[in-house]
């Protein structure tokens, strides 16, 4: 008789990308990249100690969330509770889970000056929204204060008149999910009114004291983001000791900060901010290792879209419209290396690449 499924729904739907397992186990890696193991406290299954080869414990942000660790790990599950059977009947599952469709969030911009594509009207933007969700966008962000190095920071009230009426007018027209990008609870409280489901804040709720009780009072979803320092000051001098470890240890904090202050863990979020007080090597870095940030057991969203990186590697793409291609191969790399959204500004172009590249990789996994 086979044992019962130990897989939460949530844990079904994550992508099986590689398995590395404890050595007594069957169920072994098939391809390159994150290693991963489930587990779900709720079904019953309790995995005494979850370790990383050298010895360090593998972290989950809440006991029913996911662990993972990188191809370099062994996996060592210390639990008299599963033997080999469960544990090989558990890889099976995840192996032979289907892969979903990595998803894609599309950038509105309801500012004047954002770095790439400021300056258009609400009804200008309303057609960019359902244009975007036609072409396969399954969430849409919208901001209202450019967070470009060196930007101004704008007051909640004048966010609030950028957004909201964008905001309401999408929320009538799509069910396309609708994020607000922004840093102050005045203004993703009007959002969350208006139609918005999800926050996402650069500053991970730091900026504002006020911002993860009320995600946690709306019952809303939560994006947090690293950021070195405060989008004046931010690329005048970015320094780390050691790049993603920092940036893994701040996420890490602002998702138990999210879920201590009552964030459903289910409905968060975690991104490394390329570009947010970075240099080129910091973002390469970054982008290298993305698989590491899957440690949290937290889905990431990847914004890499136009960004400066991207002409620093290709100096003839000074402009930010000129940055498609650079924008694909850093979407695809992110895709590959386990990131579940891609915040960009092309969606067609986006979802073709991705298609392809998928495909692709699904191939090689059968
Ligand atoms: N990047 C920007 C703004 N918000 N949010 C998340 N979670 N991740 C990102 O990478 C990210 C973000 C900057 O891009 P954009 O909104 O196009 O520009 P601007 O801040 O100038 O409006």
């Amino acid at each position: 008789m086979s044992p019962p499924p130990l897989l939460s729904e949530r844990a079904r739907a994550l992508r099986p990308r590689a398995l590395v397992v404890d050595r007594h186990a069957r169920g072994v890696g098939r391809d390159q990249g994150v290693a991963r193991i489930a587990f779900d406290a709720q079904a019953g299954a309790e995995l005494a100690e979850l370790l990383h080869a050298d010895g360090t414990p593998i972290a989950a942000p809440a006991p029913d969330l996911v662990a993972f660790a990188t191809p370099r790990d062994l996996l060592r599950l210390r639990a008299s509770s599963h033997p080999d059977l469960e544990l090989a009947h558990l890889c099976d599952e995840l192996a032979s889970a289907p892969a979903p469709r990595p998803r894609l969030v599309g950038v509105l911009n309801a500012t004047p000056d954002s770095f790439s594509d400021g300056g258009a009207s609400c009804d200008e933007l309303v057609e960019r929204g359902l244009a975007m969700v036609e072409a396969g966008a399954d969430w849409l962000d919208i901001g209202g204060e450019s967070t470009r190095p060196g930007a101004e920071p704008v007051t909640p009230m004048v966010e609030i008149a950028r957004t909201i009426p964008l905001v309401q007018e999408l929320a009538r027209r799509t069910d396309a999910t609708l994020s607000i990008d922004t840093r102050h609870a005045e203004c993703a409280a009007a959002a969350l009114a208006a139609g918005a489901t999800v926050v996402n804040d650069v500053s991970a709720g730091l900026h504002d004291p006020d911002m993860l009780a009320l995600v946690a009072h709306a019952d809303a979803g939560f994006v947090a983001m690293h950021m070195q320092g405060d989008p004046r000051t931010m690329q005048a001098a970015p320094s780390y000791a050691e790049v993603v470890g920092e940036v893994l240890e701040f996420l890490r904090a602002r998702a138990a900060a999210a879920c201590e202050a009552g964030i459903d863990p289910a409905r968060l979020w975690i991104d490394p901010g390329i570009g947010f007080g970075k240099t080129l090597e910091h973002n390469l870095e970054l982008l290298a290792r993305l698989g590491e940030l899957r440690s949290l057991g937290l889905p990431v969203l990847l914004g890499a879209s136009r960004k400066s990186f991207i002409a620093k590697l290709d100096p003839r793409a000074a402009s930010p419209a000129d940055r498609l291609g650079g924008s694909l191969a850093a979407a695809i790399h992110g895709v590959l290396g386990g990131v579940d959204l891609v915040r960009v500004h092309d969606v067609p172009a986006t979802r073709q690449a991705l298609a392809v590249a998928h495909a692709i990789a699904r191939q090689r996994r059968a």
